[in-house]
């Protein structure tokens, strides 16, 4: 293989549990957004853009859509006869075989993937984060630092900071002090997940980590601490623009919503930065006489007969007369009946809602926007004969 700067690991192995019903059978990345695409597309695309041609993807639960869909990289430019994209499940080896137990072990286990490259640099990605963001950028600047490991960072809101990996710096960025999801936040500023490394102290420490007894194999809970303690420089580098974890129902509810506002924070429709997605190839979009639209994004073999506000709806759907949908998500292929209402949801690949259903949150839903897969829907229809009877 030739040598390359940098390769690209992108994680996306993670079960997703807090996607709860839309991760039942899908991998997290495979999740569908924005009307057109999968969490991935976003960042395969940005690997694309950034001129990263080499990309392994680490998948392990239910990896069956997540690997047709990624096929030989073709929909995001990435077929290469030098390079492209390698999905690289857990296999057996001679010393047994195993599951990814974390973030870093699956890196861990790729060594010997990456080394065929003999690559400088080494860039880690997330498989469930909404942006657009120029790698070659992180790479210039994580050169100029000298640095061993960079670290892709953006201020959050305190009420959310301990979800993320939080960090402490000097003026000059450098990083003196990181805590992985620390219950009581000091500081708002995140790691967005996003790293790059110099593959020789990369290697040396998941070696390392590996041959310890009490680790968990994770780079925000063990990896990168360890550089710390073993004084490597470490910077952090701060991301401009729109990003967002899409790893639950609320934000990934939210990020769909943001692109209905006229003057969205994430334009998806920008010629110098393309989100590239495999095309489901479907007829044009039909509105008929009696629907009414306003603020939505509605994706090809779409047929609207009803009312459909500030909604996203993907390909293949059908909303029937009389129904509407409000603030909400459709995913592909589900079919609305007559006469229902359906507000602040999100409702799952393939679902039949048959005529005068009512779907909405109610108020003891402390996430406040409803999922409904099948399960749920089993539970409405349930709940709503019996309130009949
Ligand atoms: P989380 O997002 O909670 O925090 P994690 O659940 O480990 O981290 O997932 C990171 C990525 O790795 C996801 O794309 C997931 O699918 C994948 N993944 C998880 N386990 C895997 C496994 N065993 N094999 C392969 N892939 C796996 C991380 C950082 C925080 C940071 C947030 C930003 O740890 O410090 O703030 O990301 O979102």
């Amino acid at each position: 293989m030739a040598k390359k700067e940098v390769v690209a690991m992108l994680l996306a192995g993670g079960q997703g549990k807090r996607l709860k019903g839309l991760t039942k059978s899908l991998a997290k990345p495979a999740v569908y957004f924005g009307g057109t695409y999968r969490i991935i597309d976003f960042p395969l695309s940005n690997c694309s853009n950034s001129g990263i041609d080499t990309v392994g993807v680490l998948t392990q639960y239910e990896p069956l859509v997540l690997h047709s869909y990624i096929g030989i990289g073709s929909d995001w430019d990435l077929d290469r006869k030098n390079g492209g994209v390698y999905v690289l499940p857990p296999h057996e080896r001679e010393d047994g075989s195993n599951w990814y137990r974390g973030t870093a072990d699956a890196i861990y286990r790729n060594l010997n993937f990456i080394e065929q490259f003999d690559p400088e640099h080494v860039l880690i990605l997330s498989g469930d984060h909404i942006y657009k963001m120029d790698y070659e950028k992180m790479l210039q600047y994580h050169k100029e630092k000298d640095a061993d490991c960079t670290i892709s960072v953006i201020d959050v809101p305190l009420e959310e900071a301990s979800r993320f990996g939080l960090l402490n710096t000097h003026d000059d960025y450098r990083i003196y002090e990181f805590e992985e999801k620390p219950p009581e936040p000091k500081s708002t500023l995140a790691s967005m997940g996003i790293y790059l490394f110099k593959w020789d102290v990369l290697k040396r420490f998941l070696i390392q980590d590996a041959q310890q007894a009490s680790t968990s194999y994770d780079f925000g809970k063990d990896i990168i601490p360890l550089l710390l303690e073993n004084e490597k420089s470490l910077y952090a580098y701060p991301f401009e623009g729109y990003w967002k974890d899409v790893g639950t129902i609320r934000s990934l509810w939210e990020s769909n919503m943001d692109l209905l506002d006229e003057d969205t924070p994430f334009n998806l429709n920008d010629p110098d930065w393309r989100i590239y997605t495999r095309n489901p190839n479907q007829p044009a979009q039909y509105i008929s006489p009696s629907a009414k639209v306003r603020s939505c994004i509605i994706s090809e073999g779409s047929v609207v007969h009803g009312e459909v506000n500030h909604s996203v709806l993907f390909y293949g759907i059908e909303v029937g007369e009389n129904s509407s949908v409000t603030d909400s998500v459709i995913m592909p292929k589900v079919k609305i009946g007559q006469n229902v209402r359906i507000h602040k949801a999100i409702i799952a690949e393939g679902l039949v809602i048959p005529d005068g259903v009512h779907l909405s949150s109610g108020p003891e839903d402390e996430s406040d926007i409803l999922l409904v897969d099948q399960e749920e829907l089993e539970r409405q229809l349930l709940e709503g004969m019996t309130s009949k009877a």
